[in-house]
């Protein structure tokens, strides 16, 4: 770390929708909360030069670079973010981490089980992160919290729904994410992937599940669509569809989950909310409410703005980046790191060979 003064030199490669999501984090932690580092924004790497110095110059980067390599080697450097196509994660943070610095990387984070664990292993002796930003969803965060204190009893269903529609759109069928070779896979990687890792969360670990996959559109490598059906270790089952051919929803990213004493449910494309069910309320009155998750008492949002005044997708990049600002100043465990998102990829792992043998498969060891 750079001396005593607590400053962090940050590193971004990549500088995509992502790079501006976490560019904003960087820049905005500070501002609403106390965090224990002071941010400085070295360098920003993209492959074209031009288009990396723009987005340096808007995004508040000190510098620019197109050689990932060269940025990784930087001895000024303390913290690698990586935001790049999927089928690069591997050699830049395998590479950051055997340098010495801490290593932030985009979700999925590799193309398949044994790459994740390969990265896990490198950085074991670094601080680690994988943006499974919704994990801080204020309405999401609630929810654990929920869970964990036995509101809604012994869980029975689990029931995830991640619904998107450009999949078939022509002006991005030549779009990074629908090509195997740099994605790894479609619907699954991009969208199950956040689906499972907040199921691990709030429901336990899963072991057995089966699926199958559909490609709707032909010559494509990858898939458009994934359903799945799941036991968890609590004893419930589980379904998941994952998709990018859900007409008419944007990014609707759903669950519920029904348990002996009462459900929650969950929508992204209103992501302030969570609907409470309390089965232990009155008969007469009993029925979901719709919780306006704003308020001093809920988690992360007393670091915004007063209630009611509601919060965003960015912000759960923001509390993501807090959060793990810190439990690194603390020197506690951040989740999720890498092994917890090669967890999610065992899973998909799981969820492919499933499809493919038309089987059960067993994921409990
Ligand atoms: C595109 O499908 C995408 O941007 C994902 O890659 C993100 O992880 C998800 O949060 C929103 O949709």
């Amino acid at each position: 770390m750079a001396g005593q003064s607590r400053k962090l030199n940050v590193a971004m490669i990549g500088a995509g929708f992502m790079g501006r999501a976490h560019s904003n984090a960087f820049q905005q932690a500070g501002h609403f909360f106390d965090i224990p580092y002071e941010l400085k924004l070295k360098v920003v790497c993209a492959r074209k030069r031009e288009a990396a110095e723009q987005f340096a110059a808007q995004w508040g980067w000190e510098g620019s670079q197109t050689d990932w390599r060269s940025v990784v080697a930087r001895e000024d450097i303390d913290l690698v973010d990586i935001c790049t196509p999927n089928h690069t994660h591997a050699a830049i943070a395998i590479a950051a981490a055997e340098a010495g610095k801490m290593v932030l990387c985009e979700k999925p984070l590799a193309m398949n089980y044994a790459e994740a664990q390969r990265m896990a292993r490198a950085a074991r002796n670094v601080p680690t992160v994988v943006w499974f930003n919704y994990r801080r969803v204020p309405a999401i965060a609630l929810a654990k919290q929920l869970v964990d204190r036995g509101k809604i009893g012994q869980p029975y269903h689990y029931r995830a729904t991640y619904l998107q529609s450009w999949g078939g759109d022509p002006k991005v069928a030549d779009a990074w994410r629908f090509r195997q070779s740099e994605a790894g896979s479609g619907a699954m990687g991009d969208l199950l992937s956040h689906s499972l890792d907040l199921a691990l969360l709030l429901n336990g670990p899963i072991t057995e599940l089966t699926s199958t996959l559909k490609t709707f559109i032909p010559k494509r490598a990858v898939d458009d669509a994934v359903l799945l059906l799941a036991r968890f270790a609590n004893d419930s089952v589980g379904t998941f569809e994952a998709t990018r051919f859900a007409t008419g929803c944007l990014n609707r990213n759903c669950f519920e989950i029904h348990g002996s004493n009462g459900a929650i449910r969950f929508n992204l494309e209103d992501l302030n909310r969570l609907e409470v069910f309390d089965g232990g309320d009155a008969m007469e009155i009993q029925g979901s409410h719709n919780v306006l998750v704003t308020g001093a008492e809920h988690p992360y949002a007393r670091h915004f703005w007063p209630p009611g005044h509601i919060l965003g997708y960015e912000h759960t990049f923001i509390t993501t980046l807090a959060d793990f600002l810190a439990c690194l100043a603390e020197d506690r465990e951040f989740h999720p790191n890498f092994d917890d998102a090669a967890e999610v990829q065992k899973l998909l792992d799981a969820v492919e060979t499933s499809a493919k043998n038309r089987t059960w498969i067993d994921v409990s060891k």
